[in-house]
């Protein structure tokens, strides 16, 4: 028995990954009948996976044969935006889209920008082809931090990278702290973890200004106010020194700047902290002793609590929380925020950065791409925005302020290409829509960031109806274009194959589908960190040569409580469970289960606003105003409201989500988006 799921007759079973932006990346496993993909489930054989899939991928057929997925390339007849269109062929799209693009290239390549995200996380079909083709162009280059930027840079600061505990070590941890994680939604294999260690006694601890469906489930929940999870860690370490529960020679040994934290710590009493985080002065205190005497104790850090102003340094004082009490001496010790940096990645080999010559394109940030749509040329900014190639990603729905955004995609003079499975938010403002394989009809591979194995996805299918991958749309384009590099016609078999080279051994990867990465159980038991120093960074002289501060502190938010009367309440907008950000609201089982975008609201001020459960409300601020039905419960804790889901604008209520109300501002490090640094205020219509 190699598989405890025998597959019907007449049928096999295709190895594979999920592509999906989530730290689990499972190992996949597709039953194919005539030609069909009839089944996609968890491989049993890999570890983290465990043979079992969430709910949105395990109804991934159902995504895929959608009666209203893309099949044919598209060209727009209506206004922009209206979303009509009319088939075209694959020749005269690509000639069309080779030709504008070439007319913009010759003047100001620059006015020409890619968008992409993480629709896929393959390292062929992201930005495998795509980097080769915009590097040879010479167009402007996306700063890709709309998800992890903040946290990342807080990481490289503090521990030197994306590094940290091996997951499946959770299971062994005396105390875990999830920390600005539903684990459960958005994480689940992970909570299989804390679920092992709970049963063998840990205490399991929550700390989330929502009242989630992880919080239920443990010991405790500190629900503090969004964006104060600085100062709740300033006062852990203080009541750490206080208490003396410190592992001197760990410090000593093994950490950078000391003596200058402490000192900062030691300002930050429980009492000051509880006013920030507008918790009890107790369960400060609690948490510090737990943390002090309860061992190994491990945090699961996540990017929650960095969608904020002060992200990027409540992420790096949490970050320097383990070496105080050498935490990670022991493998079931420590902190995980993402592994990802853990891979032997050849990025040049794939994104062939050498094809740019001697020019340096600018740079545009994607959280500020409203903002940057309605820019005109300047000396500072450069040329204004020509053309815009989407793939993998659907801006018009999750970019914040969707007002600008919506504004920007609507120019008649932009060019827009969107490469796309379904008619998103965004592609209505596209010129050209071309129809893009999924996961079960191309090949790719796969880093993690929740766990150390290597992926490979294999093909199950033939593409459905016309699709083609985004790699072979890029090649085609390029051909057009005239790039002759002979990096143009690789085929993606062979970009799977450069992706991490020698380092990984891709027979295993063929014959088993995943490999596991030859990493320590407890990696900087013995310091060892991959920063400049080697040792953990409480100081950072890289951030103090820019003229930041070298130490971390709490960074209040842009709009903290109680700042402007007009919207007393912030509200968070964190993924509602059965979608994967937008992908997936227009499968019609998993839209049943969330039912319609809610906001859930606390009693107090609910009935201070005339507010019932089922109310059509309106969230508003100054940005903007969405339509959203209300739900009042105690998973808000009071001057919070939780809207929950990346809707699709067009399934949403009055056409609108949540990115109607955030901002385009940025996180104080990582250039990120502060989605949950946002006061809105809500009456019902
Ligand atoms: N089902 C599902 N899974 C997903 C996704 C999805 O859309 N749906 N999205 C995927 C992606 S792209 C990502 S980046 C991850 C996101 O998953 P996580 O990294 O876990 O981040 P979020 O879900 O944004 O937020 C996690 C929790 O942080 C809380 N939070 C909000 N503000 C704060 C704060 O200031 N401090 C603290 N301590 N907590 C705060 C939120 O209430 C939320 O419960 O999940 C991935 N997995
Ligand atoms: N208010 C608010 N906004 C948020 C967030 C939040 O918590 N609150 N979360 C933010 C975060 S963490 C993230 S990561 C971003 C996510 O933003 P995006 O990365 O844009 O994620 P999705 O919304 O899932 O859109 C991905 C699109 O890629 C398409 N796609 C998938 N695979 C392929 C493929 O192989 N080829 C092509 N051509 N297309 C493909 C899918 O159909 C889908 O429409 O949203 C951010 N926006
Ligand atoms: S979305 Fe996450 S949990 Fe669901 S199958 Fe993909 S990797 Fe696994
Ligand atoms: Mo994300």
């Amino acid at each position: 028995m190699t598989h405890a799921i025998l597959p019907p007759a007449e049928s096999h079973v295709v190895r594979g990954a999920c592509p999906h932006d989530c730290p689990d990346t499972c190992a996949l496993l597709t039953t194919v009948q005539e030609g069909r993909a009839i089944r996609v489930q968890g491989n049993p054989d890999h570890a983290q996976t465990g043979g079992v899939l969430c709910t949105k991928v395990s109804r991934y057929t159902e995504r895929t044969y959608h009666p209203e997925r893309i099949l044919q390339p598209l060209k727009r007849v209506g206004p922009k935006g209206s979303g009509q269109f009319d088939p075209v062929s694959w020749s005269e799209a690509l000639d069309d889209i080779a030709a504008r693009l070439n007319a913009i290239a010759a003047r100001e390549p620059e006015a020409i920008l890619p968008y992409s995200y993480a629709g896929t996380m393959g390292l062929v079909q992201s930005e495998g082809m795509a980097a080769r083709f915009f590097h040879r162009l010479g167009a402007a280059q996306l700063d890709r931090t709309i998800c992890a930027a903040a946290g990342g840079e807080a990481l490289l600061q503090t521990l030197g990278g994306k590094v940290g505990m091996k997951v499946e070590f959770f299971a062994e941890s005396k105390l875990i702290l999830i920390w600005g994680s539903n684990s459960i939604a958005s994480n689940l294999h992970f909570w299989r973890q804390v679920q092992q260690a709970k049963r063998d006694g840990a205490r399991i601890v929550c700390i989330d200004p929502r009242r989630t469906e992880t919080a239920d489930k443990c010991h405790e929940h500190i629900a503090l106010r969004p964006g104060t999870d600085g100062a709740l860690a300033l006062a852990l370490m203080h009541e750490l020194v206080r208490n003396g529960w410190l592992d001197t020679d760990y410090l000593a040994a093994h950490t950078l700047g000391w003596e200058a934290l402490r000192e900062r710590a030691l300002q930050w009493s429980p009492e000051r902290a509880a006013q920030v985080c507008g918790i009890p002065v107790q369960q400060i205190i609690a948490l510090a002793r737990d943390y002090g005497t309860l061992g190994p104790a491990a945090i699961r850090l996540n990017y929650g609590m960095q969608r904020v102003r002060g992200g990027g340094n409540a992420a790096r004082l949490v970050a320097c929380l383990p070496a105080l009490i050498g935490a990670w001496r022991h493998r079931a010790g420590g902190l995980l925020l993402s592994s990802s940096g853990s891979f032997p990645l050849d990025r040049a080999a794939l994104h062939r950065p050498d094809l740019l010559g001697a020019r340096r394109p600018r740079t545009i940030n994607m959280v500020t791409i409203g903002d940057d749509l309605l820019r005109e040329a300047s000396s500072g900014f450069g040329p204004k925005i020509e053309a815009l190639i989407v793939y993998n990603s659907n801006p018009v729905a999750v970019a914040p302020e969707s007002a600008k955004v919506v504004q920007g995609f609507a120019r008649e003079d932009l060019f827009t290409v969107v490469l796309e499975h379904f008619q998103t938010d965004t592609a209505d403002y596209a010129d050209y829509i071309l129809p893009a394989t999924t996961q079960l009809e191309h090949w790719d591979i796969h880093l993690s960031y929740g766990h150390t194995d290597v992926l490979l996805n294999r093909p199950a299918v033939a593409p459905v109806g016309l699709a083609r991958t985004n790699t072979d749309i890029f090649r085609a384009l390029a051909a057009r274009m005239g790039f002759a590099d002979p990096c143009f016609s690789e085929d993606d078999e062979t970009l799977c194959r450069l992706a991490f080279g020698d380092a990984v051994p891709f027979d295993e990867l063929l014959e088993k589908g995943f490999a596991t990465l030859p990493i320590p159980d407890a990696p900087f038991a013995q310091g060892g960190f991959p920063t400049p120093s080697g040792r953990c960074e409480f100081f950072s002289a890289r951030l103090a040569a820019q003229g930041l501060d070298g130490l971390p502190d709490h960074v209040p938010n842009h709009e903290p409580a109680g700042s402007d009367h007009r919207y007393p309440l912030a509200m968070i907008s964190p993924p509602a469970r059965n979608f994967l950000n937008s992908t997936f609201v227009n499968v019609q089982s998993l839209r049943d289960i969330e039912g319609e975008p809610v906001l859930e609201i606390s009693e107090a001020d609910a009935v201070a606003r005339g507010i019932a459960t089922g109310d059509v409300v309106r969230v508003f601020n100054d940005r903007g105003c969405y339509h959203c039905k209300a739900t009042v419960s105690s998973r808000a804790r009071s001057g919070v409201v939780n809207g929950l889901g990346i809707w699709w604008r067009k399934l949403g209520l009055n056409g609108t989500n949540v990115n109607e109300v955030t901002s385009q501002k940025l996180t104080d490090l990582g250039r990120a988006p502060v989605f949950y640094d946002c006061l809105v205020e809500v009456a019902g219509l």
